[in-house]
């Protein structure tokens, strides 16, 4: 029970239509997942050249103690050296480890500023912590706004697509292509926003905004879960992410606006581009 790729295979017979799951975890998932968004990208490059880092240090470690092990053992050299000191070797030891520091600090400096620069965002989501459940608004979009809790394990609904533990009430709808500025807030503990998929780790603050951004390039449905512990119902406060296109995007904040009583003002127009090409 639970696995993303049966249910969505499910739903897919059911609704032809039904989002597909693109950012979910799977049953005996080894490594990351694939990645949605640019920074998950430069996430998983950078994870790639650390695992070929620390396994050479690894391997190397360990071959130099087994080789020690052996040469020196008291039947193959019955008189030890009393060597202490040797200049060469405490120079290189020293050197090198600082040279693979600077190698891993370059990338990670680089990939940190990638990640926390919003550049040429076209729309905001404030996304604000509560026990238990993400509180949603659009400030870009006349202020529509609304609570997003998790379906509970009993009325989950597996022909539909849901999935135990991640789906909610009501999906975070986003536009694909679009840079989007994700603010992170709190109203009472600390939570954490994260969307595995999408390389995004934000602390949600009681009194502080903190910003991160994402840019999803396929459309369909990506989870992810309150990521700092806050309270008994820390696991019950999911996220769920529906990246449609730029004209699904606008016609879902035209019906919130119609449910909310929102008129809109000076709204971004996303497909506008697009729709005037021709
Ligand atoms: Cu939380």
């Amino acid at each position: 029970m639970g696995t993303a790729g049966l249910l969505a295979a499910g739903s897919a017979a059911a609704q032809d239509s039904a989002p597909k799951i693109k950012g979910a975890p799977e049953p005996w998932q080894l490594g990351l997942q694939e990645a949605a968004t640019p920074v998950m990208e430069e996430v998983q490059d950078f994870h790639n050249l650390l695992l070929v880092i620390i396994t050479f240090i690894t391997v190397l470690v360990l071959a130099l103690m087994l080789y020690t092990g052996w040469r020196f053992h008291e039947k193959r050299n019955p008189t030890p050296s009393k060597t202490t000191h040797n200049t060469v070797i405490e120079v290189i030891w020293t050197a090198v480890p600082v040279i693979i520091l600077v190698v891993i600090a370059i990338p990670s400096f680089k990939l940190l500023y990638y990640e926390d620069q919003v550049v040429d965002a076209k729309m905001t989501v404030k996304a604000i912590g509560r026990q238990w459940y993400w509180s949603y608004e659009y400030p870009d979009h006349g202020g529509i706004s609304f609570d997003a809790f998790m379906i509970a394990d009993s009325e989950i609904e597996p022909s539909k697509g849901e999935l135990r533990q991640l789906s909610t009430n009501q999906a975070v709808v986003l536009p694909v292509d679009t840079n989007v500025r994700i603010l992170t807030t709190s109203s009472d503990v600390l939570h954490s926003f994260a969307m595995p998929s999408m390389g995004v780790k934000k602390d949600a603050v009681p009194g502080q905004l903190n910003e991160t951004w994402v840019r999803i390039q396929e459309q369909g449905l990506y989870y992810g879960q309150c990521s700092e512990l806050c309270g008994v119902r820390h696991n019950a406060m999911p996220i769920e992410i529906k990246a449609v296109s730029k004209q699904e995007f606008e016609q879902w904040v035209g019906q919130m606006q119609a449910k909310q009583g929102i008129t809109p003002k000076d709204q971004p127009q996303l497909a506008d581009a697009e729709a005037n090409a021709d």
